[in-house]
């Protein structure tokens, strides 16, 4: 192995003026941060209206912002294996998250490759993906969806529980790795992946008390009654009606019903997400919400009120946990402005997927409506790159392992289906850049009971099939609905547009592989 050989990014700036030969000859690094269902509504450099992101705001101000990025399966495994892989779901095999599901780690990986080519790897955080990390020369990782406080994490040493708050040590982990792990004669690719801000939304101590005097707008479609869309209508993971009492809004109290209470409080031998705190933390937890608690039940709510209290409350969990992961981004780019780094590293801010803030009267994600198949992707970009401001192409998570190795100065394996989005972040507009986008969720039946569906979006289009046990076409003009809220298959006028959308998916199916696929027969109006 000769790490030294690829040179990573001298193909990027060979063209630079003499002056820099020195500086030219510097590998890239990659700082990849990925976060848990972290919505582009609640980040300011996307939605200015909800709550303030400063620190990520930063790398989309120094560097660039995606505005049309999307996953291709929206749930976490599958993202994450999508990321390692540069494949859609079918292809690296992880399609769910389901009980056991284990991730191929023989396969070939973006990792790997990246280690082979002369690369340090370490992956810190989140993995959610079954079987143990491979390719990693660091590693650690929290076992399944990981906990918010005290968690523990798996290393190839054992595991151990870490007091504090999960935000905060991975942000410490990372940078201790930076500053003391990590071999500085090599380039490297550093995964710092975050469990916040995923359901149930616990913040930390110190930012309990914030935006409890701010009043979140509510979506206009939060009254959504999902006429015309069949899948829509029996999804479970309705603020109003799926969203539970205790364990997603703290209201412990013993004349609360939830029947997530065992999985909150410590209980039948689990820990709970509250009960394993410690009493200092209890302490500050109970401080904040018994107050809250008390004048609920005093309030006495209930229909619509009850909901846009349920809305008000999830808002401002969420943006708290936000807050934290803020704060812990702007560490991490101190620190690497602070060691040199920044100037030759790529770093990336994204989620495993998007999450409805209540569009549609919702939580959680999986559906390839526009809230949850759209990811926030934001670069920081090294020198050389100069590219500021918003890039629009349509990207998906599959193009960043393509992207790593473009940028470390690799060959991109032919069996990686994303493409290397460095051409955009060199400013190239590429005239053959895709059109169209291709998604496929598989997680059914499972928790939310979104159906299985694929399809696929363009520019200005969206065609989606729920299969299984229904079977159910979708059509959305989002110049016209951006919200999704009128279903125009079937209707008089749409056979072209319909027709058009068709081919393309089939198209795509081929072009990707899928084994699952649409057959045209009988449904072309
Ligand atoms: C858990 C959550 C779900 C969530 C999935 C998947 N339930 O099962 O609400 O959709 O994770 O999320 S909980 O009761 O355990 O909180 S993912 O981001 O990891 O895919
Ligand atoms: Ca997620």
């Amino acid at each position: 192995m000769n790490y030294l050989l690829p040179l990573a990014g001298l193909a990027v700036l060979s063209g630079c003026a003499g002056t820099k030969k020195a500086e030219q000859k510097k590998p890239l690094n990659i700082v990849y941060i990925m976060s848990d269902d972290h919505a582009y509504q609640m980040m300011s450099c996307y939605n200015p209206n909800h709550i303030q992101t400063p620190n990520l705001d930063r790398i989309a101000r120094e560097g660039v912002r995606f505005t049309n990025s999307f996953v291709c399966n929206s749930i976490s495994g599958p993202s994450r294996a999508v990321l390692l892989t540069g494949k859609h779901s079918h292809k690296n095999g992880y399609t769910d998250n389901a009980q056991g599901a284990r991730f191929d780690g023989n396969q070939q990986t973006v990792q790997q490759l990246l280690q082979e080519g002369g690369y340090q790897t370490a992956m810190i955080g989140k993995w959610h993906l079954g079987s143990t990390p491979t390719h990693f020369d660091y590693w650690t990782i929290l076992p399944g969806q990981g906990d918010y406080y005290n968690p523990d994490f798996i290393t190839p040493e054992g595991t151990f529980r870490k007091e504090g708050y999960v935000t905060n040590i991975i942000t410490d982990m990372s940078i201790d790795w930076l500053r003391h792990k990590r071999d500085t004669a090599k380039p490297f690719c550093l995964f710092v992946h975050h469990k916040a801000i995923h359901r149930n939304w616990m913040a930390d101590t110190c930012d309990l008390d914030l935006y409890e005097d701010k009043t979140f707008e509510l979506p206009a479609n939060f009254w959504d009654d999902y006429q015309g869309r069949l899948a829509a209508a029996k999804q479970e993971m309705s603020i109003d009606k799926d969203m539970t009492m205790i364990y997603d809004l703290k209201m412990l109290d013993d004349d609360i019903e939830d029947h997530y209470r065992t999985i909150y409080i410590r209980e039948n031998g689990t820990q709970g997400t509250y009960g394993r705190m410690n009493d200092a933390q209890k302490a500050a937890w109970d401080r904040h919400y018994q107050p809250i608690i008390d004048d609920f039940k005093k309030a006495n709510l209930s229909g619509k009120e009850l909901a846009e209290w349920k809305y008000q409350r999830y808002m401002r969990d969420y943006a708290k946990v936000v807050k934290s992961l803020d704060d812990n981004v702007g560490r991490l780019l101190d620190e690497l402005e602070k060691e040199g780094l920044l100037e030759n590293t790529l770093v990336i801010y994204d989620s495993d997927q998007g999450f409805y803030m209540g569009e549609h009267g919702w939580f959680d994600k999986r559906f390839m409506y526009e809230e949850s198949m759209r990811t926030p992707l934001i670069m920081r970009l090294p020198e050389g790159f100069d590219r500021r401001g918003d890039i629009t192409q349509l990207v998906q998570n599959i193009d960043y392992a393509p992207t790593f190795l473009d940028l470390a100065g690799l060959p991109i394996p032919e069996d990686i289906q994303g493409v290397s989005l460095l051409p955009l972040l060199k400013g190239e507009n590429p005239k053959d850049w895709r059109k169209s986008l291709y998604y496929h969720f598989y997680e059914y039946p499972a928790e939310h009971a979104v159906c299985r569906h694929y399809g696929v979006r363009t520019e200005r289009y969206k065609l989606m099939h729920f299969y299984n046990d229904i079977d159910s076409w979708e059509l959305y003009d989002l110049q016209a609905d951006p919200s999704e809220m009128h279903n125009l298959y079937g209707q008089p006028g749409t056979e072209e547009i319909t027709n058009q959308l068709m081919d393309e998916l089939e198209r795509l199916q081929v072009l990707y592989d899928d084994p699952i696929r649409h057959t045209p027969e009988g449904k072309r109006p």
